[in-house]
């Protein structure tokens, strides 16, 4: 039997008008990537419910991985996330509810490690020509979120469920209804998410 991934993207929110991420967890789902069946799920930008939607999706899928991914407007890389902090702040989310400097799990780490192999991530990114580096802050909104709500769950039930999460730039047809973000074509966006997971097979 196929071990699975949960993949995790995002609905547009802010001045993002569609949402790369959508489109590649869309587009992978149910396909096979290494020793891994793909199952997506497209989460909420609202702090209400996105932690609720991973774990009922958690519970419910039983992944061996989960990988979620999220739109960073403005980068230029691929960027495998470090670390997620017990942090929720910025601006409003789609509910327009705006959390500001608030704990996401009372008691919790301040701070949690990715469990991805995301140094393999961003080598492999490399050798295949595309830009890639890990990332040091996931931010305080919905991305940083949804990683430590994966992290912990992870933690607190003792489980063997490497997580964690991948920010990707924005695609060119966000970029054109923006005005002014730097850009990949969909289908490397949809490439690179590929290679990261193809690594989950090889450790
Ligand atoms: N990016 C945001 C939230 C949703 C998304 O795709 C973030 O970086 O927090």
């Amino acid at each position: 039997m196929c071990k699975k991934i949960l993949l995790t993207g995002f609905e547009p929110f802010l001045q993002y008008t569609i949402n790369p991420t959508m489109e590649i967890v869309e587009g992978l789902a149910d396909s096979v990537i290494g020793d891994h069946r793909i199952v997506s799920s497209v989460l909420s930008v609202d702090f209400q419910q996105a932690g609720k939607q991973l774990l009922r999706q958690i519970e419910t899928t039983k992944p061996d991985v989960i990988v979620s991914l999220g739109l960073a407007g403005g980068r230029y890389k691929i960027t495998p996330e470090r670390i997620a902090i017990n942090v929720n702040d910025g601006p409003k989310d789609n509910q327009g509810y705006q959390a500001e400097n608030e704990v996401i799990d009372q008691g919790g780490a301040d701070g949690l490690f990715t469990t991805l192999p995301i140094n393999q991530m961003v080598k492999q990114l490399k050798e295949q020509g595309l830009p890639a580096e890990i990332s040091n802050t996931a931010g305080t909104y919905l991305c940083n979120h949804v990683m430590y709500q994966g992290l912990h769950y992870a933690k607190s039930h003792h489980l063997n469920l490497p997580a964690g999460f991948i920010h990707i730039p924005a695609s060119h047809q966000l970029a054109i209804e923006h005005g002014n973000l730097p850009s990949w074509s969909q289908a490397d966006l949809t490439r690179a998410v590929t290679i990261c997971l193809q690594t989950l097979s090889e450790v």
